[in-house]
């Protein structure tokens, strides 16, 4: 009698532990699926908020046909208008030249899919995103307005 009960404390312990790791296993797959839920939630919200989607929507909406220039010459354009930009100061007068030289709207988004989202170079100042927001975190609002004025011969409003 008294080895049955002790087997069947056993079993009952044994059916616990099994409890245990059941309830954990859902408990950590319910935590695992909430952060991965809460991350896509967090990333998406800042993906707007950084105007990512602007970037990704330029991509889709490019007509080749009224591309001024090859890819190469976006790249290169996208680059200048980041040395311009980075670090202390900025150098209006390349921006100004450069977003000048775009002839569609087509060039204007093939400018900002080829800047993409930079990251400012080095550890004291601080500042990433695309092109949009890179113009409007350096440029004053009179400097902004000249850029707005170059853009909407393109129709293009930032
Ligand atoms: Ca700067």
């Amino acid at each position: 009698m008294k080895n049955f009960s002790l087997n069947e404390d056993t079993l009952k312990k044994g059916l616990q532990v099994k409890e245990i790791i059941f309830y954990s296993a859902i408990g950590f797959v319910l935590i695992v699926g909430g952060i991965i839920a809460a991350k896509k939630f967090i990333f998406k919200k800042k993906e707007e908020e950084t105007g990512e989607s602007t970037t990704k929507e330029a991509g889709r909406i490019i007509n080749k046909k009224n591309l001024s220039y090859d890819a190469i010459v976006y790249n290169a354009m996208a680059d200048r208008l980041g040395e311009a930009m980075f670090d202390w100061g900025t150098d209006e007068k390349t921006i100004f030249e450069i977003l000048s030289r775009l002839k569609t709207k087509d060039d204007w988004y093939a400018l900002v899919n080829a800047f993409g989202t930079r990251k400012e170079p080095g550890l004291l100042i601080y500042f990433e995103g695309n092109l949009i927001q890179w113009l409007q975190h350096e440029l004053s609002d009179s400097d902004l307005k000249k850029v707005n004025d170059i853009l909407s011969k393109i129709g293009v409003t930032i």
